[in-house]
């Protein structure tokens, strides 16, 4: 009985190597645990690119603050195995199981009021990603890991003044090989651009819409012949259909 339970346990903890978008930082400054946040209770993915889960994830905490950027700050978004960071000491999957293998997009979509606004019906753009580099065959799962978590982005220097809501978003292709295999890790930030850029969109996408369910980005094995997950050496993009904005 002993050894059943202590088997299902590992079970469920590698089950649930997923991962949790909690906490920004501008410039290097925290802003504090799920501090202007709309952030899941639990770290499962979602895999329905249909659902509007894949807007800001499932419906957990909502901040009621909005974060103050600047156009070329610094931001960083940090991921944690659950919300606080590791589950135990020595949590192997934190920041998040090093078998996530997949790129990191972040998404801006223009808002009235960044605290209230619906996140439903927003247009999107593109500011940034990081997904696979072919010649030291690594994702933006694994610099991220190499970053204790976080993701190091700066503003794009042109975003216009005003309210955004922030999506940032892991892709973990480990199991991708099969439909509704691909594992969308994501929360979206409140926050408030000052400065005074001028760049309005040309491109935008809605979610859910930009994602589908067999696009090849999503429903792709990323192992090559030797078992490894370097895309057998292949560029890799990102999901979406719309380029990083070019300011
Ligand atoms: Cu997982």
């Amino acid at each position: 009985m002993k050894f059943s339970l202590v088997a299902a346990t590992a079970f469920i903890l590698s089950a649930e190597a997923h991962t949790i978008f909690q906490e920004v930082s501008v410039n290097g400054q925290s802003q504090g645990r799920l501090v202007g946040l709309r952030a899941p209770n639990d770290n499962n993915p979602v895999t329905d690119v249909n659902s509007q889960d894949i807007i800001c994830q499932k419906q957990g905490t909502t901040s009621n603050q909005v974060i103050s950027v600047s156009p070329g700050d610094k931001i960083g978004a940090y991921f944690g195995h659950i919300i606080g960071g590791a589950q135990f000491p020595n949590d192997p999957d934190h920041p998040i199981a090093k078998s996530h293998k997949g790129p990191i997009t972040v998404w801006l979509a223009k808002v009235d009021n960044a605290a209230t606004a619906s996140k439903a019906g927003q247009k999107w753009f593109k500011v940034w990603e990081d997904t696979f580099d072919t010649s030291s065959k690594q994702w933006g799962v694994d610099r991220m890991i190499a970053n204790q978590g976080w993701v190091n982005f700066s503003l794009p220097q042109c975003i216009a003044p005003g309210d955004y809501l922030m999506r940032v978003e892991i892709l973990a292709l480990h199991s991708a090989h099969m439909q509704n295999g691909a594992q969308f890790y994501m929360s979206c930030a409140q926050i408030r651009v000052g400065g005074s850029g001028s760049f309005s969109a040309s491109q935008t996408v809605s979610f859910p819409g930009a994602y589908q369910r067999n696009d090849p980005s999503i429903v792709i094995n990323i192992y090559g012949l030797a078992g490894q997950p370097d895309n057998a050496g292949k560029p890799y993009s990102a999901p979406g259909n719309v380029p990083v904005i070019q300011c």
